[in-house]
């Protein structure tokens, strides 16, 4: 259901035949033009997960009084110097838990079950000549979750319907939460069977799946990435998937979006999708209506509906 619905093999084939580096080239060339046509005048500025509001952006714009972001994540936003000069900053969470939790559920049955290698599989005509091999249960599988905020938990929700016990690390234990708490990522890759990262991207997180972790995670382990490109060190994963040091990755998100490691395209154990979490038409509604909502309400001087600075 989660692959016809969202698109799953179609997204994967998508990566690997290198087309997602076409979309994004375009709207960076527009951008650039614009913001520097328009400088002087722009009030708001709207971002996305890929392109936010940097010192330097915001420093270009004196008259900006508030960045409307497309996404959750705010990682691409200087939070701290649209603090200083005044600029309020929006995001769009809540409406968009659903869609990635959906899509973190998919990537792990994707990725332990072989979804888009199958569908490759009958495509390419080969199920005359054989069956196709068979692939890891995910029912009842220990999962992992870095991150217990709305995300993270929409995640252990669903996984729960799968009869899989839940652990998880934060920065601090949850006293409300009946899920096992471990105080490191290295001690829960250690106890998990699939690690999931579902935390916001900052400082303290950037590469927070390290060779250290993925050591620990293991050759029966499956790593599944709805965060940021950065929370992983890249080279150290794509080795590990090469020498089959983990059994498998689903990644949504990418070091260098849209640049994917070409490595990555011939293996069998991963599942590769252009950063798509939220992309279904309910979902960019909802946070389209959201970003518009919020300039509409900054602009008639009334409360933010989703103020984050
Ligand atoms: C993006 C996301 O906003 O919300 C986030 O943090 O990463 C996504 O929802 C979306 O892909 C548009 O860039």
């Amino acid at each position: 259901i989660l692959a016809t619905l969202r698109g799953i093999c179609e997204c994967d084939r998508y990566v690997r035949a290198g087309l997602w580096k076409k979309g994004d080239f375009k709207l960076t060339t527009k951008k650039n033009d614009f913001f520097k046509e328009n400088s002087g005048s722009i009030r708001a500025v709207v971002g996305n997960a890929n392109a936010g509001a940097d010192r330097e952006l915001i420093d270009s714009l004196p008259a900006l009084e508030i960045v409307s972001n497309f996404s959750v994540g705010l990682d691409k936003v200087d939070l701290g110097h649209c603090k200083q000069k005044g600029i309020r900053v929006t995001n769009t969470p809540d409406v968009l838990t659903e869609d990635v939790a959906d899509l973190a559920i998919g990537l792990m049955l994707a990725t332990l079950r072989g979804i888009c290698e199958c569908d490759r599989y009958v495509r390419a005509g080969l199920w005359k000549k054989g069956d196709f091999k068979l692939t890891t249960k995910f029912s009842g599988k220990k999962v992992g979750i870095i991150g217990l905020g709305r995300i993270g938990t929409a995640i252990a929700k669903r996984a729960e319907a799968f009869n899989c016990p839940i652990s998880y690390y934060s920065r601090s234990q949850k006293p409300e939460s009946k899920y096992k708490y471990f105080p490191s990522v290295v001690e829960l890759a250690s106890d998990c069977d699939i690690l999931v990262v579902a935390c916001a991207l900052t400082a303290e997180t950037r590469h927070i799946i390290n060779r250290q972790v993925i050591d620990a995670l293991g050759p029966k382990g499956f790593l599944i990435n709805i965060g940021r490109g950065p929370h992983i060190d890249e080279p150290e994963l794509v080795s590990a998937l090469v020498e089959r040091r983990i059994a498998g990755a689903g990644l949504d998100v990418f070091e260098k979006e849209p640049h994917v490691p070409e490595e990555l395209f011939g293996l069998d154990n991963v599942v590769l999708l252009p950063h798509v979490a939220s992309g279904t038409v309910e979902t960019r509604n909802a946070m389209a209506d959201l970003v518009v909502g919020n300039l509409e309400a900054h602009f008639s001087k009334k409360p933010l509906l989703t103020p984050v600075v």
